[in-house]
């Protein structure tokens, strides 16, 4: 494909209520956007990289610089035949695969345009719905938490996600478990915990969690697999998980049973693919992981979502639990079934509203060819 421009904004979005998890709050989202334009069609790309390095080393700021001064001249001067080709274009640069991730998968977005086929299609696709979940912020109170999770069983979310960190972990689950002893339950810690906790981890079995996701440091595989003999509990990584080797390296030692798969977090969706492959051969059921994103990068999990292992509910919702006004039309709808349609029609299946996206624009910066 000849590529015409691609276009970096930056553009700021208010969330509808504050997102708390162990490393901080989230009140208002500033998110890089790629466009690219090629041969008459235009792509989309979103960067899920956050306000602070605190989930990642890379930040929004960070992922500006490296794409405007390395990613973007280079793709702009590649043509690539195909998006699995960019992974290559990037190689020279080390890390950096929030900032990887939205101008790839802005090809494979244009890529299917081009192609007129879905994008779910183009990327091995074959799932017509996905189940979703939740992921629930840490609440001021008990009691908010709980009206919070009502309020989300009622909208027929398949599993709910509670966030959590020391002092706010077992009080909350035997609260929510005594309100609904059957809901499908997991738990976040963004890696809030040590070792000198594993006997209080362990105690967490009780409470019949789907997986406890992310429990130690982001790049350790050795102390989850400590952890993971202890546990009945599944441990579910995501900081850890940066490729494909990542994930092989912990299914071999046994650091997790299941494995998050966020687009951002491991460079696109080449690598996803890969991750998503590599887990299915050996057992290891995935599911799609959320950063906050606009309806350009839910679209595009979306598509992610419909391949064959991603088995579990993912927290991939609706566009309205974020944002008063989602950039995309339609916005991302979940039936009362907890399940969202994957888009049949050519690309990404939403449109993007420009005209919004041009008034939350707070920076511009073209590179051409
Ligand atoms: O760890 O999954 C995470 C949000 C920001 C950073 C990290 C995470 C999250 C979430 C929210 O859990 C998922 C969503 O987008 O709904
Ligand atoms: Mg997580």
């Amino acid at each position: 494909m000849k590529i015409d421009a691609i276009v970096l904004r930056e553009i700021r979005m208010p969330l509808v209520q504050p997102f708390q998890t162990s490393f901080g709050i989230t009140t208002e989202r500033r998110i890089m956007l790629v466009e690219i334009k090629a041969e008459g069609f235009t792509g989309w790309g979103e960067c899920v990289a956050g306000e602070h390095p605190y989930f990642s080393d890379e930040t929004i700021d960070t992922a500006w610089l490296v794409s405007a001064q390395e990613l973007a001249p280079a793709l702009a001067s590649a043509d690539p035949e195909h998006a699995g080709k960019c992974p290559n274009i990037f190689g020279q640069v080390r890390g950096h695969r929030m900032a990887k991730a939205a101008l790839e998968n802005a090809v494979w977005d244009l890529e299917a345009q081009m192609r007129d086929l879905a994008l779910a299609e183009l990327l091995g696709g074959i799932r017509e719905v996905i189940p979703c979940g939740v992921s629930i912020g840490i609440q001021p109170t008990l009691e908010k938490q709980l009206s919070e999770i009502e309020k989300e069983v009622a909208a027929g979310y398949k599993r709910i996600k509670l966030k959590c960190k020391p002092g706010w972990d077992a009080r909350v689950f035997d609260a929510v478990r005594k309100r609904w002893p059957d809901i499908m339950l997991s738990c976040d810690a963004n890696s809030a915990y040590r070792m000198n906790d594993i006997e209080h981890l362990v105690s967490f079995d009780e409470f019949n969690l789907l997986m406890i996701e992310q429990p130690l440091w982001s790049d350790d595989f050795y102390f989850h697999s400590l952890l993971q003999k202890r546990l009945n509990t599944a441990i579910c990584l995501d900081e850890s998980i940066r490729n494909r080797r990542d994930a092989l390296a912990a299914i071999e030692m046994e650091s997790c049973r299941i494995i998050n798969i966020k687009n951002g977090r491991v460079g696109g969706f080449s690598e996803a693919i890969a991750v998503h492959n590599a887990a299915q051969e050996r057992g290891i059921p995935v599911w799609c992981g959320g950063m906050l994103e606009t309806g350009i990068g839910r679209s595009h999990n979306i598509a992610l979502s419909s391949l064959e292992n991603f088995s579990l509910p993912g927290d991939v919702s609706a566009s309205k639990r974020y944002w008063k006004q989602d950039i995309i039309e339609p916005e991302v709808v979940v039936s009362s079934e907890g399940e969202i349609t994957v888009p049949q029609s050519a690309g990404r299946g939403f449109e993007v509203r420009e005209d919004l996206v041009r008034e939350l624009t707070v920076r511009k910066e073209e590179i051409r060819a």
